[in-house]
């Protein structure tokens, strides 16, 4: 066999691998496996499939704050809850650069811009152009989280050279509407078809932590995995609870069932970046090094989320010192993908 059909054979494997149907029983089945057996198992398709001492450095930037017409129940955002977050309009260019910079300065490869919109209108949409335009010139790999996306508007992001786009599922669809009734999931889902048809990548996670049951997170775990092909990345966020919110005062997660979640997304995603993402504040050291060793390959980096605290940029450097840990270069994640995709 020549080498060009060792190659197709290896990217049909891949296909195949990608394409791996999970039912929400088989992802029940992995969460109540011994903790050792199912952290050990994640972190054998860590180690296949990545460098499992490396973590990609994501910074948030929130460019439009507040003031959200949805009632997400978990949201500080969402205009109808007293949040104490005041509105802001949509920041300038410039003041995204400055941040943009400050982010690549303390080692991100990735910037994220979130608003806190049920969508962006053309006016706005037009302004978070320039921005994508601006802080790709930087060298940084650009993401966005707008809310959801009307017809072309994903073509125009892609066109300015978007990246990646955030649009969380949040939840399995039996317990959707008991956290968001503002909108479906299903229209979330024709978001995500949008961002796809536009040849962007698509950053697709969920949050845990909210009162659901361990099948409602296998649920959760299974769409993600189920979706053709799977996202690119998978934040796995713990709720953050802020009071004003339905959701402030929700029993709090077992830390170690946040661990086991981590460890589905990697075993069913084996080559999703799965994201530690909010929730890391409260967190304990050890645990974010059983979710690293679970799989978590990247993190949101920088003190700040959209309005709630994260790490300080020092803690996070410490831990990662301590584990051995370093960043995982940018640009050459992005070449290995663009090959990958050939
Ligand atoms: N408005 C857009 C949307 O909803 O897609 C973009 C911004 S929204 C804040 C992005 C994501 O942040 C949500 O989908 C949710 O997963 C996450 N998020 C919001 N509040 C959170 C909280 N208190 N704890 C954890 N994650 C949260
Ligand atoms: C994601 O999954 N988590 C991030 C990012 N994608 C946009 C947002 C977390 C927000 C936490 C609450 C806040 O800071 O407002
Ligand atoms: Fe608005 Fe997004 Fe917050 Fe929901 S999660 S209230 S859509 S900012």
């Amino acid at each position: 066999m020549d080498s060009s059909n060792d190659n197709a054979a290896v990217a049909s494997a891949a296909d195949i691998a990608r394409r791996a149907r999970w039912s929400v029983d088989q992802v029940t089945a992995l969460l109540e496996l011994p903790f050792n057996d199912l952290i050990h198992r994640a972190h054998g398709v860590h180690r296949e499939h990545f460098d499992p001492n490396a973590v990609q450095l994501s910074t948030l930037l929130s460019i439009k704050t507040g003031g959200c017409p949805e009632d997400c129940g978990y949201c500080p955002q969402a205009a109808r809850y007293h949040t104490g977050v005041d509105n802001e309009d949509m920041l300038a260019v410039d003041a995204v650069v400055v941040a943009a910079r400050a982010a690549k300065d303390k080692g991100a490869t990735r910037f994220c811009m979130g608003a806190a919109w049920r969508g962006p209108k053309q006016r706005d949409l037009e302004r978070v152009i320039d921005m994508v335009k601006a802080v790709r010139a930087l060298g940084l790999e650009t993401c966005a989280t707008l809310g959801m996306l009307k017809q072309g508007q994903a073509e125009q992001l892609k066109a300015a050279g978007l990246d990646y786009y955030n649009h969380n599922l949040d939840t399995a669809p039996e317990f959707y509407g008991k956290i968001v009734t503002t909108r479906t999931q299903d229209d979330r889902l024709d978001t995500l078809g949008k961002v796809r048809a536009a040849g962007i990548h698509v950053c697709c996670g969920g949050i845990v932590g909210m009162g659901e049951t361990r099948r409602t997170r296998a649920a959760l775990i299974a769409q993600f995995a189920n979706l053709d092909p799977y996202p690119e990345s998978v934040p796995i966020n713990n709720l953050v609870q802020v009071a004003g919110t339905p959701l402030h005062g929700a029993a709090q997660l077992d830390l170690f069932e946040f661990v086991r979640t981590i460890a589905c997304a990697r075993i069913t995603m084996p080559e999703a970046m799965v994201r530690l993402s909010a929730g890391r504040q409260e967190m304990p050291d050890g645990i974010q090094a059983l979710c690293f060793f679970a799989g978590a390959n990247s993190i949101f980096y920088g003190d700040k989320l959209l309005t709630t605290g994260n790490p300080e940029t020092e803690r996070d450097r410490a831990l990662m010192d301590k584990l051995g840990i370093y960043p995982m270069p940018g640009e050459a994640r992005g070449e290995r993908r663009e090959a990958e995709n050939r």
